[in-house]
């Protein structure tokens, strides 16, 4: 607060030079916080601390291998490209406004795209909403449903954003536990994401008669868990129990395209029932290697989105037209190219499963023991042996175990991963302090300057 009150005291001041310039800006910032009574508004209680903020500026200040943010460091596909190219170039009134709730051509082919997945009639006008990124699509969902006092069940590890979401609208996180069911040491086989379960007693008695909204994320940020451990029959329970509970079920499927071992994704939104009480969030950033672009949607049925047209009219109201029109294109190339060799869905998962498998030999080397996910671009991997072998790093005992050693890994081996304890409430970080995550979705220039850093790591290790 204080930065930015400093900012638009300088900005006032801009054009003064020098110490006047100084004086002036320490008058008004005087005088801003003078006035100010309680400044920032009440929903932002609790939520102000963002550790990807702290471990993003710390991996800045190192000369690290950067495997923490999900985004790839490879190009996009041409014809995305291309795509791009010709929105800039082309019709200047792509330059212009469009269509509020998205551009038509966009929320067309999204619609029949969608509709033949989902089993589902669409209509582009009523059941489909472009936001800017699925971010946008997720705030718009939590501000358009969840009011004061409502339950939001969340299953956690949980993709961040979810738990503040939820409190800014007024709403109370209730947090259910995928667990792993079996120690990977019983066997001596690598852990798999499909192993975290959820116990259904443990879901059941989650759901009160103010529940209101649940959250799926499938493939899951950060496990990896995808269609092997949201199986159909775990679906269904999900579906069940929104059913039962009258509860609306919104899922975030951003890593849909991003199913390996030759998986097929479910959505929860194509089961019997399940259309009328759900919300599907997808990202054009996540699905064409585009994360900049930040093109977003909600599909649904048109009772519950008409209240996110509520709120995206009364807040963002247009997305760039550019980039819709963009990923307008890229959907009717991949409608043409559907399950062919030549479809990027289909060449993805397969890119991205060496990136996998490459990170997956690598982390081993020096002991740690990934969890094999079946899908996203995340890994996690088991630090417990570092746990009892240096237990008293920096900051241990004043923070979960994984925030120490991951800022003790970027600034003494170079490489950057996010700490697994940020992905669940905190009642439950310090059970789930022993994992961290890492990206995969990077260039094998990457990949191997993670070699080099993990060889070097190796032969430190060696007595
Ligand atoms: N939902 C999930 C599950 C996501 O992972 C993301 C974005 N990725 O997160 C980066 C990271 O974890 O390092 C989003 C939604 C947001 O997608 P978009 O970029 O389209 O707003």
């Amino acid at each position: 607060m204080f930065r930015n009150a400093a900012a638009i005291c300088l900005h006032l001041v801009g054009p003064l030079q020098g110490k006047k310039a100084g004086a002036s800006a320490a008058q008004c910032l005087h005088q801003t916080l003078t006035m100010a009574k309680r400044l920032p508004a009440r929903r932002l209680d609790g939520i102000d601390h963002n550790p990807w903020v702290e471990y993003s500026r710390l991996a800045a200040e190192y000369d690290v291998v950067n495997l923490g943010q999900g985004f790839p460091d490879f190009p996009p596909p041409d014809f995305a490209v291309e795509a791009f190219q010709q929105a800039v170039s082309g019709d200047f009134m792509l330059n212009q406004y469009t269509k509020a709730f998205g551009y038509p051509p966009l929320t067309k082919i999204l619609a029949s795209f969608f509709g033949k997945l989902l089993g589902q009639e669409i209509d582009p006008l009523t059941n489909v909403l472009v936001t800017v990124g699925a971010y946008g699509a997720l705030f718009t969902t939590f501000q358009a449903l969840v009011d004061e006092g409502d339950e939001v069940i969340i299953i956690e590890p949980f993709f961040d954003c979810y738990e503040p979401m939820t409190l800014m609208a007024g709403g109370r996180p209730v947090f259910v536990s995928l667990r792993p069911v079996r120690s990977p040491a019983e066997d001596g086989k690598l852990e798999n994401s499909s192993n975290w379960r959820l116990d259904p007693e443990e879901l059941a008695s989650k759901f009160s008669p103010r529940t209101k909204v649940l959250i799926l994320n499938t493939p899951n940020n950060p496990l990896g868990k995808g269609p092997q451990v949201y199986s159909r029959a775990e679906l269904e329970l999900v579906a069940g129990l929104c059913q039962q509970h009258d509860v609306v079920c919104v899922t975030d499927e951003v890593y849909q395209w991003l199913v390996f071992d030759g998986h097929q994704h479910i959505s929860i939104a194509s089961l019997p029932g399940m259309w009328e009480r759900t919300l599907t969030i997808g990202s054009a950033g996540k699905t064409f290697s585009t994360t900049g672009w930040k093109v977003g949607w909600v599909l649904g049925p048109d009772h519950l989105m008409k209240h996110l047209r509520t709120v995206h009219q009364n807040s963002i109201y247009h997305c760039p037209t550019q980039a819709q029109a963009a990923v307008a294109l890229n959907f009717e190339r991949e409608q043409q190219h559907f399950g062919q060799p030549s479809s990027y869905f289909v060449q993805l998962p397969r890119t991205i499963q060496h990136c996998r498998d490459h990170m997956i030999r690598s982390l081993q080397s020096v002991g740690l023991r990934p969890v094999v996910p079946q899908g996203s671009y995340f890994l996690v991997t088991d630090i417990s042996d570092f746990k009892k072998r240096m237990p008293n790093l920096p900051g241990a005992g004043d923070e979960p175990y994984d925030r120490c050693f991951v800022k003790w890994m970027i600034k003494n081996k170079g490489l950057a991963a996010i700490p697994v304890s940020v992905f669940f409430s905190a009642p439950q970080q310090k059970n789930f302090d022993h994992y961290i995550r890492f990206c995969f979705v990077k260039d094998e220039a990457t990949l191997q300057a993670m070699d080099r850093r993990l060889q070097k790591w190796k032969e430190d290790l060696r007595p």
